[in-house]
């Protein structure tokens, strides 16, 4: 009897594909620290960012729309760029088993072309994985509710979503100044991750996760997930870097390991890790989870991580009933904006300063009956007026 190998579903390729100019920097700042990147595809609607991407490949979008410069912060005008060039973006889908789309998002091509991009790649019969940040809390309002309607739009597009804000991102790294090393602690972290799912999925770790059941416990695309991380150096290393995962400021409510309904845990350590060490992190962390969720872990012990013992989680939450309308699908365990937890506005009296006359000021009042005429009646009788709806 003649077997036929399917070579393709041993080689599970990777892509990562990195959408809009936040996206796209933040990919040239992992793979500057990233040994062996899987494939990588740089996508924006701006020539500069694409000639400055260390990605392996470049795609413009939408060059007869925006002519190379942009969206201008459009949303529509990011998806109706990546409608013109789904041809070319086919072509980087064929022959890939599992796409990652890095997005960040609050401006216009990264917001606005992720999730068409998303639906072409899985129309191509690959699976995408998007992992998405939202804006800074100093960013504003505008810009944190188009990435809160790209993050709604993605899960209806992918077959998970992982996103986080990038504010958690720079809180949960403890870096804040000077800014650039803000960005960096953002993009480190989300690195991070990246490079511990494709470690992970390329399956070359002691104890190895496949990618079906990854996307078994990601997948759902009401089902909001989040990361986390915990890391260490030294004596002690494994525990300190459990306890750093457990507190982690990224797991927050119902993806706090002890309320998460599934996990995945990658442990990427130098190739000096114990048996010991690996054992017991991995039975502590059972023992800190609900017993009945699902966890799934994975081993990655690499020189290139030298003394450094990390945990890498992802975790899924309960699916939650709508609180809100229009943000059912939303990571509701994400750090919101300052200005989307500040209490709703109440109503203030305003001040008027006493009124004046203008080129009367200097004349003398008309005082009838102890009133002042030339003070215009609504004034005088202090009645208000029903704001108009
Ligand atoms: N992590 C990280 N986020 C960034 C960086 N630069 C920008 N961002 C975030 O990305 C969001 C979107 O901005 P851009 O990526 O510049 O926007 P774009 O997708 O290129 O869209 P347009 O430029 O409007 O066409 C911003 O609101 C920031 O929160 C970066 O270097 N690292
Ligand atoms: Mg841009």
């Amino acid at each position: 009897m003649i077997f036929s190998a399917d070579r393709r579903d041993y080689a599970r390729q990777i892509k990562v594909a990195a959408i809009g100019g936040g996206a796209c920097r933040a990919l040239d700042r992992m793979l500057l620290r990233w040994p062996r990147p899987p494939c990588t595809v740089a996508v924006d609607t701006d020539d500069r960012s694409l000639d400055a991407s260390r990605a392996a490949a470049h795609l413009p979008l939408g060059g007869r729309l925006t002519k190379g410069f942009g969206s201008g912060g459009d949303p529509r005008v990011g998806k109706l760029a990546a409608e013109e060039s789904v041809a070319e973006w086919r072509s980087i889908c064929a022959d890939t088993d599992w796409m990652i789309l890095l997005a960040a998002l609050g401006g216009g091509t990264g917001t606005g072309a992720a999730s068409t991009l998303a639906r072409v790649a899985m129309s191509c019969g690959t699976r995408v994985t998007a992992l998405a940040t939202l804006p800074f809390d100093f960013e504003g309002n505008e810009r944190m509710q188009r990435a809160q309607r790209g993050v709604r739009e993605l899960h209806a597009a992918c077959d998970a979503v992982i996103a986080t804000s990038n504010s958690g991102l720079v809180t949960a790294a403890g870096v804040s100044e000077p800014a650039t090393a803000a960005f960096a602690a953002a993009d480190g972290a989300v690195g991070f991750m990246l490079t511990a799912l494709c470690r992970m999925i390329q399956g070359q770790g002691l104890l190895t996760l496949d990618m079906p059941s990854l996307q078994r416990l990601l997948g759902g695309r009401a089902q909001p997930a989040a990361f986390g991380f915990g890391r260490a150096e030294g004596s002690g290393r494994a525990a300190t870097a459990l306890a750093d995962l457990l507190a982690c400021p990224l797991l927050a409510d119902d993806h706090r390991l002890s309320h998460a309904n599934g996990a995945w845990v990658g442990i990427l350590a130098g190739d000096t890790v114990s048996f010991l060490e690996i054992e017991t992190t991995l039975v502590e962390l059972r023992a800190a989870m609900k017993p009945e969720a699902t966890l799934l872990t994975g081993v990655y012990a690499d020189e290139s991580f030298g003394d450094e013992f990390n945990l890498a989680a992802v975790t899924t939450g309960a699916r939650r009933k709508a609180e809100e309308p229009g943000l059912s699908q939303l990571d509701v365990s994400m750090p919101l904006s300052s200005a989307a937890r500040r209490p709703s506005a109440t109503e203030e009296q305003l001040k008027f300063d006493p009124p004046k006359k203008g080129r009367f000021n200097d004349v003398d009042p008309t005082i009838v009956g102890g009133e002042d005429l030339d003070i215009p009646t609504f004034i005088r009788r202090k009645i208000r007026f029903e704001a108009a709806r």
